[in-house]
């Protein structure tokens, strides 16, 4: 408790650290979104994609040397990573490396699960020689220092540190749920299991596991050969390897607080057409538990200069706004009434539109006189003047799709028109 405080002791080892961000799942439960897109490259928050997070997070915390892990449509992961994310000093041996799906190793398989896309690229991460390896998801929005992590995983002599948060029991069938004893040891973790152990003391709760980890560098290769040679393994983190692990070896939980209060800070897995409207319209009130204005943590992102919105009279006179609303770079709000939204950049609503409770991504057109409610709109969708949504559900069903809680995902496919060149 003591040394993870001392800065000078931290950053001996964040600087000794190399971080993995599994970028390559496609993340299912977000439906359309992620069609041509990985989940880690899903946009959000106006300005940002998934991926910023975490990588926001490991430069933040002093990391400096990251491997980006891809598999399922990259393209526009890559891409985004190659434009905003290329500042770090080689020469200074910091990088962050996208690394494409490739059959590393002697067989032709892509990669089964997390813990083969680590393993395939045992040589990559030997080449680099870290003491310890942090193994992120690409895909959590949420602001953490990993060095404290790393800190007390040195600290308690730890071989696997697993981060974990409370979470309510329904919501803990989606995660992989775990048993701690009162010294911070993992007894027990069982992947999505149907019914999730009550953590002790929180009626209610569920200990679950953030699917991000802290190895010494040995350990974990000899985790990794040991699995792969397991014939009857998933060769996946959850479910195979840190099972496995907690029978034999010390595998030590880490509670994601805030250093300060010891409350659980913001941490959000957007899995879900439903989680993800919720964060981003979350972010609009006034004081969202998220604050991506802060300045000691900021979300770095790469984003096109663009110009500044636009708020105009439309040829009629009606005034162009926006109420309780975030919007962005080169929005164009034109005789129409943005509420409570969030508009991402290059937005263009037309004159006697109105907008609320929406999400709208890049480059979407909102045609004159459209009803738009209670949806979240892709990229570069067109939506013809005069268009309802939101309004009647059985309607919206016909030629959207609608999530569990009635909030409709409209995609440029859905509408007919051609999907936007990179996604
Ligand atoms: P899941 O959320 O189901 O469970 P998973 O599908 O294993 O996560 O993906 C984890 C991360 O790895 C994501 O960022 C994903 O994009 C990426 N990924 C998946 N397959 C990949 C592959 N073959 N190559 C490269 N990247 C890949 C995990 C844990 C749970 C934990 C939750 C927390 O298994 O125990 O509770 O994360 O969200
Ligand atoms: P299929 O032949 O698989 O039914 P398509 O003809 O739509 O489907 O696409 C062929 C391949 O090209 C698919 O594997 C898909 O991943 C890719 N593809 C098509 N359109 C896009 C796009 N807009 N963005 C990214 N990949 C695309």
């Amino acid at each position: 408790m003591f040394l993870e405080r001392n800065p000078r002791f931290v950053s001996r080892l964040t600087r000794d650290t190399l971080a993995i961000i599994l970028a390559g799942g496609r993340g299912g439960r977000l439906a359309n979104l992620t069609d041509w897109r990985t989940k880690p490259a899903v946009p959000f928050g106006g300005k940002f994609r998934l991926i910023d997070f975490p990588l926001s997070n490991c430069i933040n915390s002093g990391i400096r040397r990251i491997e980006v892990i891809t598999q399922y449509k990259a393209h526009s992961l890559i891409q985004h990573i190659q434009r905003g994310w290329g500042f770090l000093r080689g020469e200074f041996g910091e990088f962050i490396e996208v690394v494409p799906a490739q059959q590393r190793l002697d067989k032709p398989l892509w990669f089964a699960g997390t813990a083969d896309a680590v393993h395939q690229n045992i040589d990559i991460i030997q080449a680099h020689d870290p003491r310890y390896v942090l193994v992120l998801a690409g895909d959590h929005v949420y602001k953490m220092d990993y060095g404290t992590m790393i800190a007390r995983h040195v600290e308690s002599g730890a071989d696997m540190t697993v981060g974990c948060v409370q979470m309510p029991l329904e919501r803990a069938r989606a995660f992989g749920v775990m048993s701690v004893a009162e010294d911070g040891h993992v007894r027990g973790f069982s992947e999505k299991p149907d019914e999730p152990e009550p953590a002790p003391g929180a009626p209610g709760q569920a200990l679950v596991s953030m699917g991000i980890y802290v190895f010494d560098r040995d350990f974990l290769f000899e985790k990794l050969r040991a699995d792969a040679e397991n014939i009857d393994s998933s060769r996946d983190f959850g479910r195979d390897v840190i099972p496995a692990a907690i029978a034999a070896d010390r595998v030590m939980a880490y509670p994601f607080a805030d250093p300060r209060t010891g409350e659980q800070p913001y941490w959000r897995d957007v899995g879900t057409v439903d989680a993800f409207y919720e964060a981003n319209l979350e972010l609009i009130g006034q004081a969202p538990e998220l604050d991506i204005y802060d300045e000691a943590w900021p979300i770095w992102t790469y984003q096109a200069q663009l110009p500044p919105a636009k708020f105009i009279h439309d040829e009629e006179d009606l005034r162009g706004v926006a109420i309780d609303s975030m919007v962005s770079g080169g929005d164009l709000i034109e005789g129409a009434e943005v509420r409570h939204s969030l508009l991402f950049s290059q937005v263009h609503v037309r004159p006697r539109a109105r907008v609320s409770d929406a999400v709208i991504l890049p480059g979407v057109v909102i045609g004159e006189g459209c009803r738009i409610r209670r949806c979240v709109i892709d990229e570069g969708c067109r939506i013809p003047p005069g268009t309802v949504i939101g309004e009647d559900s059985a309607a919206d069903r016909e030629r959207f799709l609608v999530s569990e809680s009635g909030v409709a995902l409209v995609t440029a496919e859905m509408l007919g028109q051609a999907v936007p060149h990179v996604r």
